[in-house]
């Protein structure tokens, strides 16, 4: 939703989400904000970073075990839906899909996004390299598109949710997102959903901080966003990127710090902002996971841990779970 102000226009989610979570006491933004055109690109940078491990484990994962992973969710019933949300360029899925039409499974694919954008340039992308993919985007919100394809079919649902994204919650956040899948799942239904595990501190802070600052542009860029769209001055200069592990939790945690007392006006939103001294505002969580807590959050949407998919290394697993 937009409006026009004297200038410009501005979104009433960003204004709405900025103003709500920038005039709190424990300042944060919303994580979706990273997103923009520029966001988008820095993002791919990140996934080609040599620091940033998460996007070829999973890669290397999907090329040693799509055969089990057909296997596992072909079991069962004579074909499958397989839905993907925020499926993204669609480079990792693409591995499956191929294996999948090459091993004449029966089966549809249907990636969710509410941008009608991603999904037209995903569907372009498929139907050029897999042209005897059945897919079918959805344009619609997540739990919604369920809605819409629990009214019609017979085969069992498989919901992939990769990439990490799933880390990207506050952990509570989390589990209501996944009991909200498993809600609209049926006996026979699945979720493989792809999960940073807990490694050397070291490693994870180094993918959240790389040498070459493309992680701090990343987390800049909100500023930036603000700059543009809400007619704000934050001075760039003036904050700086700390990125932080804790794993007793296994939190990641991005942070903009100001690195002095300072105000920062954004016009289009009426609202001024007072800084203290190294007052942090808190941009992203990256939760890392172990066996425990993915079983754990499982059980509690009432799902089995049917299997782990892990990399070489055990980096990254991605997780079949069963209704
Ligand atoms: C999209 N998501 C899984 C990324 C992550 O690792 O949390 C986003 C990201 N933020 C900084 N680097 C990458």
């Amino acid at each position: 939703m937009t409006t026009n102000t004297t200038e410009k226009k501005i979104s009433f989610s960003v204004a709405e989400a900025v103003k709500e979570r920038l005039t709190q006491k424990e300042k944060s933004l919303p994580s979706w904000l990273f997103y923009d055109a520029e966001g988008d690109r820095l993002f791919q940078e990140i996934m080609n970073m040599p620091e940033y491990y998460l996007t070829n484990c999973e890669y290397d994962i999907f090329q040693k075990h799509k055969d089990d992973i057909l296997s596992i969710i072909s079991a069962d019933a004579a074909g499958f839906n397989l839905i993907e949300f925020g499926a993204g360029d669609g480079m990792k899925t693409e591995i499956l899909l191929k294996h999948f039409v090459k091993q004449n499974a029966t089966f549809n694919y249907k990636p969710v996004d509410i941008s009608e954008n991603v999904l037209s340039l995903l569907q372009e992308r498929m139907q050029k390299s897999i042209p005897d993919l059945d897919i079918k985007p959805i344009n619609k919100e997540y739990f919604s598109a369920l809605d819409t394809l629990n009214e019609d079919r017979k085969n069992p649902m498989v919901v992939l949710f990769m990439g990490g994204n799933i880390g990207n919650f506050e952990i509570e956040d989390a589990q209501s997102f996944v009991n909200q899948i498993a809600n609209k799942l049926r006996p026979g239904d699945r979720i493989i959903m792809g999960f940073d595990m807990k490694k050397d501190p070291e490693m994870i802070r180094s993918a959240y901080n790389d040498a070459q600052g493309i992680t701090r542009q990343f987390n800049m860029n909100l500023l930036t966003r603000l700059n543009n769209e809400l007619d704000a001055d934050f001075d760039l200069e003036q904050f700086k990127h700390y990125p932080s592990y804790d794993p007793q939790t296994g939190t990641t945690k991005s942070f903009l710090i100001s690195q002095k007392k300072q105000t920062v006006e954004l016009k289009a939103i009426d609202t001024t902002i007072h800084f203290k001294a190294w007052e942090h505002i808190h941009v992203e969580v990256s939760q890392k996971f172990d066996e425990d807590m993915i079983e754990n959050m499982a059980k509690e949407a009432g799902l089995t841990v049917e299997k782990y998919f892990y990399d070489e290394k055990k980096y990254f697993a991605d997780v079949v779970m069963r209704k």
